[in-house]
C-alpha cells in the first residue's frame, strides 16, 4: 500500500521507499519529485543496491542514528542524469553515473579531497550520506548535492555499478589501506565471502601479487570465493589456523581481511597473523578482541577499522569493473518488493548482493 505525501495540486510525484517512524518498516510513499537548485542534480535511478547497514538503520536506528526522519533509504545508488541545476556542472543529461555515497559537510579539508567517508565535522551532521539520513535511491529519483559526488559508468550495467558504490568501495578502501604488507609473496586471508568479500577476493588479485585465502561459514561461500580467484578455502573450524598457517609459507598471512566482525573471527585472525601483519576489520559483527601489552597478539601487529571510501578510489573501482576485472555477484528483484527483500536479506536468504531496480 503506497501512502501519499503531502503533495502541492499539480507537482509532479515519484515513488520513493521512505522511513517516516524509527522501529517501523520503511514505507513506500508517493512524494514530490525533487526540482535541482544550485549546483544539486536530479538522477533517475537504475538500481540501488541493499545493505546490511540498511537493516541496521530500519532494525536499530532509533536512538543510535543522528538521523532526521523521514528520508528515502537506498545508498548504492546508479542511474542516469535527469536534470541539472542552474549552477551544477561536470556531468551532462543523459549520462550514466553512480553516487559517490558517503556526503559529508563538503568543506572541510576531507571533503574537499574526496574523503567524505573521514569529513572532519562527521559529529555535527545529522546524516552519513544518500539514503542515510538524507534522501537516498530507493526512488525513480533521488537529488544530489553536487556534481562532484558522480561518477561516469559508461556502458557499465546498472546491477553491476550500484554495489560497486558501497560493497565494491568499502572493499577497495580496505585493501588499498594494506598496500605496505602485500609485496610480493605476500598471503591476505578474507574472512567472509559475501557481498563485500567476494569482491575484495577479485580486488586483491586484480591490484596485488598477493595470494588469497577464503575462510567462511558456507561451502557455497568457498566456492563463491573459488570462482572469484581465491587460491585456498577453508571452513571456518577449530583447526583453521593450522590451515592457513600451512597455507601461508609456515609464518602466517600478512594481512587478513575481517568481513565478519564477530569474536571467533577476529580471535582467528589475530592467532595466525606474521608478526608485522595487519588486521583490518571491516565487518559490524560486534565481536571484540583484546589488545594488551603484554599479550597474544603478535609483534608488530596492526589493526585499522576502515569506513567505506573516497571518491577518487570509487572511479578507479568503477574502472576496474569496466576492464572486466571484477565482477558483482547480484540477486535483481523489482523496487516495489523490496519489503520482501529487505526480509530475504535479514534471513540471509541473498546470494552476493541484492539490487533493487525501478518498476
Ligand atoms: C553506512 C553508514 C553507516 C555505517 C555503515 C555504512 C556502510 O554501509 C557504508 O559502507
Ligand atoms: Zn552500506
Ligand atoms: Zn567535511
Amino acid at each position: 500500500m503506497t501512502t501519499v505525501g503531502l503533495t502541492r495540486p499539480g507537482t509532479v510525484t515519484m515513488r520513493a521507499l521512505r522511513l517516516t517512524t524509527w522501529g517501523e518498516p520503511p514505507t513506500p510513499t508517493r512524494i514530490e519529485r525533487p526540482v535541482p537548485h544550485g549546483d544539486e542534480v536530479l538522477v533517475r535511478t537504475e538500481a540501488v543496491g541493499l545493505c546490511h547497514s540498511d537493516l541496521h538503520v530500519v532494525d536499530k536506528g532509533a536512538g543510535t542514528l543522528p538521523y532526521r526522519l523521514p528520508f528515502t533509504l537506498g545508498h548504492e545508488v546508479a542511474g542516469q542524469v535527469a536534470v541539472l541545476g542552474p549552477e551544477a556542472d561536470g556531468v551532462t543529461v543523459g549520462e550514466r553515473v553512480v553516487l559517490y555515497g558517503p556526503w559529508g559537510c563538503g568543506t572541510c579539508d576531507r571533503c574537499a579531497a574526496g574523503m567524505d567517508n573521514y569529513c572532519d565535522r562527521r559529529h555535527t551532521l545529522t546524516w552519513h550520506g544518500a539514503g542515510l539520513g538524507r534522501d537516498g535511491g530507493m526512488a525513480e529519483y533521488v537529488l544530489v548535492p553536487s556534481a562532484r559526488y558522480l561518477v561516469p559508468i559508461g556502458d557499465l550495467p546498472a546491477d553491476q555499478a550500484a554495489p560497486l558504490t558501497d560493497a565494491g568501495l568499502t572493499s577497495y578502501h580496505a585493501v588499498a589501506g594494506l598496500r605496505s604488507v602485500l609485496g610480493k609473496g605476500a598471503t591476505t586471508v578474507v574472512i567472509g565471502v559475501g557481498g563485500l568479500g567476494h569482491l575484495a577476493v577479485q580486488i586483491l588479485r586484480a591490484t596485488t601479487p598477493s595470494r588469497v585465502l577464503a575462510v567462511d561459514i558456507r561451502e557455497e561461500a568457498l566456492t563463491l570465493a573459488y570462482r572469484c580467484g581465491a587460491h585456498f578455502g577453508a571452513l571456518l573450524r577449530a583447526d583453521t589456523g593450522h590451515e592457513l598457517r600451512a597455507q601461508s609459507g609456515g609464518v602466517g598471512p600478512d594481512a587478513v581481511l575481517d568481513f565478519a566482525g564477530t569474536t571467533e573471527s577476529l580471535e582467528l585472525a589475530a592467532s595466525v597473523l606474521r608478526p608485522g601483519g595487519a588486521l583490518t576489520l571491516v565487518g559490524s559483527g560486534g565481536g571484540h578482541l583484546t589488545v594488551r601489552k603484554p599479550g597474544a597478539l603478535p609483534q608488530g601487529f596492526r589493526l585499522s577499522l576502515p569506513f567505506w571510501g573516497t571518491r577518487p578510489e570509487l572511479a578507479e573501482v568503477i574502472a576496474l569493473a569496466r576492464s572486466g576485472a571484477i565482477r558483482v555477484e547480484t540477486e535483481q528483484f523489482p523496487l516495489s518488493t523490496a519489503l520482501d527483500v529487505f526480509e530475504r536479506l535479514r534471513q540471509g536468504r541473498v546470494r552476493g548482493r541484492a539490487v533493487l531496480v525501478p518498476d
